[in-house]
């Protein structure tokens, strides 16, 4: 049975994913080339470092040091600040905040396990951050997903087992991250994508606590 709620922040709480997109792709087309909202898939759930050298890649650039990659990377990071500085709570995908606030009512602990640096000032914009028992993010964990340590930090912090945590995750690596901890998974997206999540749905606004129980 479940005792905690465990979600990914970008794509199931809140699509900053646009946002991340913009900011690559003009840090892209600064370097003479573009990438297509298709390749901009593969970034999902992906560290910030990780991201930049699939783009690199992807430009066919690879003559950067490591401290160049770094100038990138923050480059980036400051035009994606300054759009997440604007968001608002209106932004909340829908059905997330009830869907949070019903795991709570219901006595189930709720967390965030994101790869983003930003979470807390995401969080903080969207007012949110009162409705989660602990935030791991990217500034606390070292392996990115689909290493479990993010969710298994999540968990703990909690006090929950991992068995008895269900994880909601709108990307690859983060399904497999679950898994790999020994978690329940429940997809938020497509199920042509999502295929080794225990249930998929379009949205938080389409689950039930009835849907988990069967998990
Ligand atoms: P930052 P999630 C992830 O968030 C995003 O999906 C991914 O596109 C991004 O590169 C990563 O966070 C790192 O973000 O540059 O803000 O540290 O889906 O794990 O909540
Ligand atoms: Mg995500």
């Amino acid at each position: 049975n479940i005792k905690a709620c465990i979600f990914d922040l970008d794509g199931v709480i809140v699509d900053t994913a646009v946002y991340h997109y913009k900011a690559w792709k003009r840090l892209a087309n600064e370097m003479g080339f573009d990438f297509t909202e298709r390749q901009n898939e593969q970034l999902k759930g992906v560290s910030r470092m990780a991201s930049l050298d699939l783009i690199l890649g992807w430009g066919n650039i690879t003559n950067k040091t490591s401290e160049e990659k770094d100038a990138l990377a923050t480059q980036k990071n400051m035009w994606y600040i300054e759009m997440i500085n604007q968001l608002t709570p209106a932004e909340i995908l829908p059905g997330a905040r009830e869907f949070v606030q019903i795991c709570r009512d219901a006595g189930l602990k709720t967390a965030i396990g994101s790869a983003s640096k930003n979470t807390p000032t995401i969080l903080n914009k969207l007012e949110l951050t009162q409705l989660f028992d602990a935030i791991i993010d990217g500034n606390s964990v070292s392996a990115p997903k689909p290493d479990p340590e993010v969710f298994l930090k999540g968990a703990e912090a909690v006090g929950v087992a991992p068995a008895h945590c269900v994880v909601f995750e709108d990307a690859v690596a983060g399904i497999e991250a679950a898994i790999n901890g020994g978690m329940k998974t429940v997809g938020i997206g497509s199920i042509d994508i999502l295929t080794k999540a225990q249930i998929v749905v379009s949205g938080l606004d389409k689950l039930t606590l009835d849907m988990l129980a069967e998990l």
